[in-house]
């Protein structure tokens, strides 16, 4: 079989910068460039690239930053000596749920862009809104509620897009600009989402939006991968049109455009693959396999996981996975994970990563009956808060000794992953593997808690750049999916992630025990969801 050569860029349009790698036919990877929003392009104002309003709710970007940070992402990719001739094949991963307004002929400027003028000039007068809602908005409760009345509840929404209804999904940010400025949404042609709108300046022309990123939007049936018209016609008028059609992750969408041939020297045979999400760009880059679970341990805990069969919860969000057209991704996210950690370390450890870890040594798997559940703020999974600790009898206590308190504050952040990811469809196989990632992932006795609590396997990778490399492989499959190879046989050059440990022996009976209790207990505390 013969396969195109040469190298692949990767790109990652994120909250606060513009990340772009090229690597070699092995996915090697050459040389990294970023492009800081608040400190490169400070005329914009950010403030870790996005604008907060006063009402704390409403959240935005400059759309033409974003423009220009791409093109300062390209100069610098040539200043680094890179030849971007040699670029085969690109794509892209954006931050999620963001969404873009093409101004009514807009598209026949994006196509005859010159290449003697940088592209955020030629576009000045493109969009129909300059500042544009991003994943950290939440000022849409309105129109969830009202998108979920007319689905016929939060249950009958997730059923059919993936979620419930959440703020920052797309859907309910259209809504939202379509009740407040309703000419400017008259005057929008195209919609496009954070990663369709980057592809777009790569193409020259609107990019579809791939399934994956469009399963962040509530809009689109995760099983027929369509829009929903019922969907669509809860939040704005003629909706389907401004948002174009989908596409599968790995398409290739067409030859970059003739701007980026002539500017930066690209080859005009350089194909553009659909951009995505940047979580399903790091599920990716983290080359998730079926039966795998991702648990990244970071600020906020978030746990990926690939789906045979999507079961879409009232928590979590079920996407369509980015590189397995019949599989399904779940999202779920934790807020209280290293910041609370380090609480207990602080008041349980003598503020030492190795004393926290001497008590998790120093307690056997199941800490003697003891379970707690540690949410300093109000929990996203479940929705809670407060300090929960109960004896091997059921019975709410107040505290427990030191060394217990650091196991149960571990092994309770590890049970309610396993509880809400079973919750969406996730069951351990045989060749399940969990891949470890973020700050706490080098910390080995929390590591074994980890394996312990699933009975798989634990791996670590860094994965630091996982959403831009996963972009980068992502363009490398789209090229050669079409002769038949899966995303796996395409990544097997790049660099493997590390065995960290084992589940012990015994652990699987002792947790399968607790699990039960666990979701028993944590029913007694959790309010209501969200109205
Ligand atoms: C996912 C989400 C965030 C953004 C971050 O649902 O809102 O992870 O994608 O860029």
């Amino acid at each position: 079989m013969s396969t195109p050569r040469g190298f692949v860029l990767g790109l990652d349009l994120s909250t606060q910068q513009v990340k772009a790698m090229v690597l070699d036919d092995e996915l090697v990877v050459l040389t990294e460039v970023h492009v800081h929003f608040d400190k490169d392009l400070p005329k914009f104002s950010t403030q870790g690239g996005v604008h907060i309003h006063e009402d704390k709710l409403t959240v935005t970007s400059p759309v033409l930053m974003w423009v220009e940070a791409i093109d300062l992402a390209l100069e610098r990719l040539v200043q680094s000596g890179v030849d971007l001739s040699q670029v085969a094949v690109l794509s892209g991963s954006g931050q999620q749920h963001g969404s873009v307004y093409w101004r009514q002929g807009a598209r026949k400027t994006l196509r005859n862009a010159a290449a003697s003028s940088p592209l955020h000039l030629t576009l000045q007068g493109c969009f129909s809104l300059d500042e544009v809602p991003v994943w950290m908005d939440s000022s849409t409760a309105t129109e969830c509620r009202q998108l979920e009345q007319a689905l016929g509840g939060a249950q009958s929404l997730a059923d059919i897009t993936g979620s419930r209804a959440y703020e920052r999904f797309t859907g309910n940010q259209i809504a939202k600009v379509y009740r407040t400025w309703p000419r400017a949404y008259e005057d929008t042609e195209r919609i496009s989402l954070v990663s369709s709108f980057a592809a777009s300046l790569f193409l020259g022309d609107y990019a579809t939006i791939d399934y994956s990123d469009g399963s962040g939007m509530n809009l689109l049936d995760i099983r027929k991968k369509c829009w929903t018209q019922r969907c669509l016609d809860a939040c704005a008028p003629d909706l389907a049109e401004k948002l174009g059609e989908l596409v599968p992750s790995h398409t290739v969408l067409g030859p970059v455009s003739s701007y980026l041939v002539q500017r930066y020297g690209f080859s005009p045979n350089c194909q553009v693959v659909a951009f995505s999400g940047d979580n399903p760009g790091s599920l990716a880059g983290m080359r998730l396999q079926a039966g795998d679970i991702a648990v990244s341990l970071g600020t906020s805990d978030t746990v990926f996981l690939w789906l045979k069969e999507p079961r879409p919860a009232l928590e979590g969000h079920v996407f369509c996975n980015p590189i397995c057209q019949e599989a399904y991704m779940a999202l779920i996210c934790f807020k209280n994970a290293s910041l609370t950690r380090e609480r207990v370390r602080d008041r349980c450890a003598a503020g030492s990563w190795e004393e926290f870890s001497r008590a998790l040594r120093a307690t056997p798997p199941g800490n003697g009956g003891n379970i707690g559940f540690y949410f300093d703020t109000m929990e996203i999974t479940p929705p809670a808060v407060g300090i929960h600790r109960f004896n091997t009898d059921d019975e709410k206590v107040e505290a427990f000794a030191d060394d217990v308190e650091v196991r149960a504050l571990v092994e309770g952040q590890f049970l309610a992953k396993r509880v809400h990811a079973e919750g969406l469809g996730y069951r351990t196989e045989p060749e399940t593997r969990i891949l470890a990632t973020g700050g706490a992932s080098s910390n080995k006795d929390i590591l074994q808690v980890l394996a312990d609590v699933f009975n798989v396997p634990v791996y670590t990778l860094d994965t630091a750049n996982s959403a831009c490399l996963g972009a980068a492989y992502r363009a490398k499959h789209g090229l050669l999916a079409a002769s038949g190879l899966s995303f796996s046989a395409v990544v097997r050059t790049a660099p493997p992630c590390q065995l960290a440990t084992w589940p012990s022996q015994d652990s699987a009976k002792v947790y399968a025990a607790m699990l039960e209790r666990f979701q028993r207990l944590e029913q007694t505390f959790v309010g209501p969801c969200r109205p």
